[in-house]
């Protein structure tokens, strides 16, 4: 058996080294990893240490007990949609192994376990019958947070939209209001009494760009004006979200999430220069802006002007909600250059083009973006707790005897945290940090190829065995 203090070394707590990764992409130095600098105490007592994933992800059970379609189990199953041709019916199979995956994530020490509700669980047809069947399962999962000592973060809606209402227009429908208001209005209501922290949206950017726009996400749609609506749409639901929760939780810590990149020009050209921040508009300040009641950065990128189609009397307030925290989910930087394409006038330049260090799905790993990304929303009045409620990382894993020593990962992590924690020493309000993800699970468009776990799954047995990078967190918070 390995001495204790060696396989501490191995995952990298004790001992410097310059670890060279031989990953698929040829070999990367990864930076140089000194003794950790920090621990967990320089982070503060009453920082959040968390694991977040999604229901679509990882539950399965895609008809059972009464569950309805979504979007996602509908969009799975045309052709070339997902690689590989994958789904999540099984997905990891959360909903039949959560009582072992809390207990495994409690076992890594972490404090928070966010997670979503699948709406279809709920309510199966979108609106009208609840489904108990639905409530008694998160009753359960809720259950077993509160039994471990896990504090339940829930998100409400992490992309799984009912089927029969992506039928009437999803998000590109204004009625999405009434019926995300009434989902919301059912399930804080019944939870409400448990659970405090409340994510509205996760990354609303990513569900309308990818869904509406590019075509590669449900509902798999390429429309410009389709994506507006929804966005549009979306932001009003933040909002409205919000003010539910808020009515029917008492003490309620009510936030939600962004996707965020800290997006640099390719080179110092004016062009350049612009187009960086036309896309920075897009991708950074399309949505939190109108919640702190600063509208859409039409100025900006001045197609955005269009948005106001949409807009009926008295939105410009409806938008704006007070949250409580923030949810920030940085995984890569973006380099950016003019383009002609219409709309946002930008293109991305890949890490794989620029041969950088970069996951599995071609993102590039620049921890420093992480920092600028804080410094950047701290600037904000309006915004008055972060949270970092993602942030991991894909690497080829290898299962070998049961272990899995993801190095690259831990590296991620270490110089990400060091990243947070310089931001948070020159005055940054960032209260958590919660790792994408607690088990691999069914990445999207991606499907199980792309692994974010700290517990491997074997997707075939549904095995689970902890990654190297679990037991560096376990260590790491005791
Ligand atoms: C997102 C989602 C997660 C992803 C994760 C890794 O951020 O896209 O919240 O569902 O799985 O980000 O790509």
């Amino acid at each position: 058996m390995m001495h204790r203090r060696e396989w501490l070394k191995r995952i990298g707590i004790f001992g410097t080294g310059l670890i060279l990764s031989n990953s698929m992409f040829g070999k990367i130095v990864l930076s140089q990893i000194n003794e950790l600098e920090f621990s967990k105490k320089d982070f503060g007592e009453n920082f959040l240490w968390g694991v977040a994933a999604a229901a679509y992800q990882t539950e399965g059970a895609w008809n059972v007990d009464g569950k309805g379609e979504s979007t996602w189990d509908n969009f799975s199953r045309e052709p070339k949609a997902i690689e590989r041709g994958e789904n999540a019916d099984v997905a990891a199979d959360f909903y039949h192994k959560f009582t072992e995956d809390i207990k495994m994530i409690k076992s890594l020490n972490f404090n928070v376990f966010r997670f979503s509700i699948a709406w279809t669980r709920i309510l199966p047809k979108g609106t009208g019958e609840v489904n108990q069947k639905g409530l008694d399962f998160y009753h359960r999962v809720i259950d077993a947070c509160l039994q471990e000592g896990l504090e339940p973060w829930i998100t409400l809606y992490h992309w799984d939209l009912p089927q029969v209402l992506e039928a009437q227009g999803g998000w590109k429908n204004r009625k999405i209001i009434e019926w995300f208001t009434n989902y919301v209005d059912v399930v804080t209501k019944e939870f409400g009494a448990k659970v405090k922290n409340w994510m509205v949206l996760n990354e609303p950017l990513s569900y309308t760009g990818n869904g509406y726009m590019n075509g590669i996400f449900a509902p798999g749609e390429k429309s410009l004006s389709g994506f507006m609506r929804a966005v549009h749409h979306s932001v009003l639901c933040q909002a409205e979200g919000g003010r539910v929760i808020r009515k029917n939780v008492e003490n309620a810590n009510v936030g939600t999430t962004f996707v965020t990149t800290y997006v640099e020009p390719i080179d110092s050209n004016p062009k350049n220069v612009a187009a960086a921040k036309r896309m920075d508009a897009i991708m950074n300040r399309l949505f939190v802006e109108p919640s702190l009641g600063m509208g859409y950065p039409e100025d900006t990128v001045p197609i955005l002007k269009k948005m106001r189609k949409y807009f009926e009397e008295g939105d410009e307030q409806k938008m704006a909600f007070d949250f409580d925290f923030i949810g920030v989910q940085y995984y890569f930087r973006t380099v950016a250059k003019k383009s002609v394409m219409p709309g946002m006038r930008a293109k991305e330049i890949t890490a794989e083009e620029r041969g950088v260090p970069r996951n599995e799905m071609n993102g590039e790993i620049y921890p420093e973006g992480l920092y600028h990304r804080l410094k950047a929303y701290s600037q904000y009045k309006g915004i008055k707790n972060l949270i970092v409620t993602e942030n991991g990382t894909c690497v080829p894993d290898v299962l070998e005897n049961g272990k899995i020593h993801d190095l690259e990962r831990i590296n991620y992590f270490k110089t990400h945290l060091a990243a947070i924690l310089k931001a948070k020493r020159e005055g940054v309000n960032v209260n958590g940090y919660f790792v994408w993800s607690p088990t691999d699970n069914f990445e999207w468009n991606k499907g199980f190829r792309t692994r974010f776990g700290l517990i491997y799954v074997n997707f075939e047995t549904l095995e689970r065995h902890i990654k190297d990078s679990g037991f560096w967190f376990q260590e790491f918070l005791k």
